[in-house]
């Protein structure tokens, strides 16, 4: 048995890339074997860089007999096609959020992985590996809060361009806040309601703040705030409150200055920063389980019950409150 994974890396674009360099020099347990990008240039340089062969067509790197596990962060309506030929190829896979761009999609990922009998899919859904997000499930599986009540997530985004609608931002990026409320609060979300307002009315395209709520399976309470632009840059935090007391992250990595009567703090400007060492952590673990034979972050489930409460959330804000039954996830 070889102490490495061989990897092919499909996607080679700010997500892509950065995966690249964290196989490359944070996963041990792994090695980029092939790459595939439609991007020439990238592809030639990352090839070069990892020594990697170059592919031009993704379903040709999964089916490379050389290639033991995939990495996809190609476009987001790509993720649930591939994930189904890396199951079919039965090689594990760490699909980039979300894992499908139609809850149908994400559907028939957990049904072709149940059908294979064994589990094969992780999601890229990091906050699983972030080093805040884990102390606050540290502590309440420690039982530092008693019983948890009430998730409340805040996720400030800088204005990215193009602004994404209001559709995308809920299946793209609070999807990571959907999840964050399921495993901190260790249930299901049985009810969402969102309302959204305009943040400058000025713009052609509005950037929007949305309040969602949810409901859980077994009565706990959630609220996020999702901000397309927070103007001062890029904040994530959490806090859960318990029967017996709060456990809350630190929103930042960032030390905090005092001088000259005052206090300041740098903030992250993009998920990348905020979120360098859970990416790193993500696929450290990814290479280090799919080279033992298992697979243990965020499944295909997570992927499927986060995209569809963020579908049912964008229908929440023309249609009221949207109740959700996914019925029991997959032995
Ligand atoms: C991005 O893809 C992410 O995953 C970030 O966590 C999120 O904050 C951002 O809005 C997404 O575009």
């Amino acid at each position: 048995m070889t102490d490495q994974i061989a990897v092919g890396v499909i996607g080679l674009g700010g997500m892509g890339g950065r995966h690249v360099d964290n196989l490359q020099h944070s996963a041990s347990a792994a090695r980029v074997v092939a790459v595939m990008d439609v991007d020439q240039g990238r592809l030639a340089d990352t090839a070069a860089r990892c020594a990697a062969k170059e592919h031009e067509d993704a379903y040709e790197l999964i089916a490379d007999p050389s290639v033991e596990a995939v990495l996809i962060a190609s476009p987001d309506a790509s993720h649930a096609e591939l994930t189904l030929a890396c199951i079919s190829a039965g090689k594990p896979v760490l699909c980039e959020k979300p894992l499908a761009t139609a809850v149908a999609d994400a559907r028939s990922v957990v049904d072709a992985e149940v059908a294979a009998r064994r589990r094969l899919v992780q999601v890229g859904l990091m906050r699983h590996y972030d080093p805040q997000h884990v102390d606050v499930r540290d502590s309440i599986a420690r039982g530092d809060i008693g019983r948890a009540l009430f998730f409340r997530g805040w996720h400030r985004n800088v204005a990215l361009t193009p602004l994404p609608s209001t559709r995308e931002a809920m299946v793209n990026s609070v999807v990571h806040d959907l999840y964050s409320a399921r495993w901190l609060l260790d249930s299901e979300i049985a009810e969402i309601s969102v309302l959204a307002t305009p943040i400058d009315q000025g713009r052609s395209v509005e950037p929007v703040l949305l309040i969602i709520s949810l409901r859980m399976t077994g009565g706990a309470l959630a609220v996020i705030e999702f901000n397309m632009d927070s103007s001062y840059g890029y904040e994530v935090g959490i806090e859960v409150v318990g029967s017996e007391g709060t456990v809350t992250g630190a929103p930042h990595h960032t030390p905090r200055i005092r001088r000259g009567g005052q206090i300041t703090q740098p903030v992250e400007q993009d998920w990348l920063e905020r979120f360098a060492r859970a990416y790193e952590l993500e696929v450290t673990a990814w290479a280090r389980s799919a080279l033992e034979g298992r697979v243990d972050g965020p499944s295909a489930w997570d992927g499927y019950a986060t995209l569809a409460a963020a579908e049912a959330g964008v229908r929440a804000i023309s249609e009221g409150p949207q109740v959700l039954d996914l019925g029991d996830p997959p032995a």
